[in-house]
C-alpha cells in the first residue's frame, strides 16, 4: 500500500491549503515530513495559478517540535546531513507568502515553524513554546533569532530559558502572532486572510513580503534602501497600471502577476 503523504496539499482557487499529516505523532517535524513540506511549498511558488498558501495541522496540534525520537539516538553528523540543504531555509525561501493557521500546540520547531511563516492566525485554544530546554538543547530553527525580533529580549528570554507555554492570547499581546479566532473559525479565518492577500497584485505581495523581512536581517539605512529599489521595480510591472488606472476609472483591479 502507498504510504500516506506527510504532507496534504489541496489548491481552492487562488489559495493552497498545507496540512501537517502526522496526527498520532502531533505531527512531529521529522526530516521526511520537512522535505516534503520545503518540496511542496517550492512548487506552490513555481505554480501560477497560487498565490497565497496556508499551512495547517488539526486541533490537537499544528506541530508538536521536531521529532524527539529520530533526535534522541541522532549524532551531531546525522543532523548536519540533515540539514544539507536545509528544508528550514528552503522554507524561509519561499517567496509567496505564508500564513500558518494553528489549532493547537506549536512547540519547539513547531513554534518555530510558524514563525517562519508570514502571519499566524491562531485558535484560543493554540499553546505556543520553546521547551527544548527540558531536553537539554536550544531552539535551532529561528526561537532564539526570529521569536526575540517579534517579541523583544526580555520576553524570548523567559520563553527560552524556562520553556514555559503560552496561550494564543498571550502570544497576541507579545505580537508574535496576527490574529486570535474561536476554534471553530481559525482556519476559516485564516484562508480568508490568505484570500485577500491573494487578490493583491501577486509581485507587489512577493516584494513586500521580501522586504518586511529584511527588516530583520539589515540595517535601518540598508532596509530603506531595499525598499525604495523593491518599490521601483513594480512601476515596471503591468499590474502598477492595472492598479491605479482601476483606482481612476472606480473599478476594482484584475493583477495578472505582470
Ligand atoms: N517528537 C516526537 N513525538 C512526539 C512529539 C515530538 N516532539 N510530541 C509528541 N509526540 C508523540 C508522543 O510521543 C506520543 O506518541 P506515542 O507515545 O503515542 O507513540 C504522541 O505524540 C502523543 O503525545 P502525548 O501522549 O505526549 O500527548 P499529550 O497530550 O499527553 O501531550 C504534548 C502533548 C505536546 C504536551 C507532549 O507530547 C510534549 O510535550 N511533546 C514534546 C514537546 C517538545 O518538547 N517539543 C520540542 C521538541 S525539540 C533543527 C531545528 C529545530 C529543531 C531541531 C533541529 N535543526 C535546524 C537541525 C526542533 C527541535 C524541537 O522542537
Amino acid at each position: 500500500m502507498p504510504e500516506e503523504p506527510l504532507v496534504l496539499v489541496e489548491r481552492e482557487g487562488r489559495i493552497a491549503l498545507l496540512t501537517l499529516n502526522r496526527p498520532k505523532a502531533l505531527n512531529a517535524l521529522n526530516g521526511a515530513l520537512l522535505n516534503e513540506l520545503a518540496e511542496a511549498l517550492e512548487a506552490l511558488d513555481r505554480d501560477d495559478e497560487v498565490r497565497c498558501s496556508v499551512l495547517t495541522g488539526n486541533e490537537r496540534a499544528f506541530a508538536a517540535g521536531g521529532d524527539i525520537k529520530q533526535m534522541s539516538d541522532s549524532t551531531v553528523g546525522d543532523m548536519v546531513e540533515r540539514e544539507s540543504p536545509s528544508p528550514w531555509r528552503r522554507i524561509a525561501a519561499i517567496r509567496k507568502p505564508v500564513i500558518a493557521a494553528v489549532g493547537g500546540y506549536a512547540l519547539g520547531g513547531g513554534c518555530e515553524l510558524a514563525l517562519t511563516c508570514d502571519m499566524i492566525v491562531a485558535s484560543e485554544a493554540a499553546r505556543f513554546g520553546q521547551p527544548e530546554i527540558d531536553l537539554g538543547i536550544i531552539p535551532g530553527a529561528g526561537g532564539t533569532q526570529r521569536l526575540t525580533r517579534a517579541v523583544g529580549k526580555a520576553r524570548a528570554m523567559e520563553l527560552v530559558l524556562t520553556g514555559r507555554r503560552i496561550e494564543a492570547r498571550e502570544a497576541y499581546t507579545m505580537g508574535m502572532i496576527t490574529r486570535v479566532s474561536p476554534a471553530e473559525t481559525y482556519l476559516d479565518d485564516a484562508k480568508e486572510l490568505a484570500r485577500a492577500v491573494a487578490a493583491k497584485a501577486p509581485l507587489a505581495a512577493q516584494l513586500g513580503k521580501d522586504a518586511v523581512n529584511k527588516a530583520y536581517e539589515t540595517m535601518l539605512d540598508q532596509g530603506l534602501d531595499y525598499e525604495r529599489k523593491s518599490f521601483l521595480v513594480l512601476f515596471s510591472t503591468e499590474d502598477k497600471e492595472e492598479g491605479m488606472a482601476a483606482f481612476t476609472e472606480k473599478r476594482k483591479p484584475e493583477f495578472r502577476g505582470r
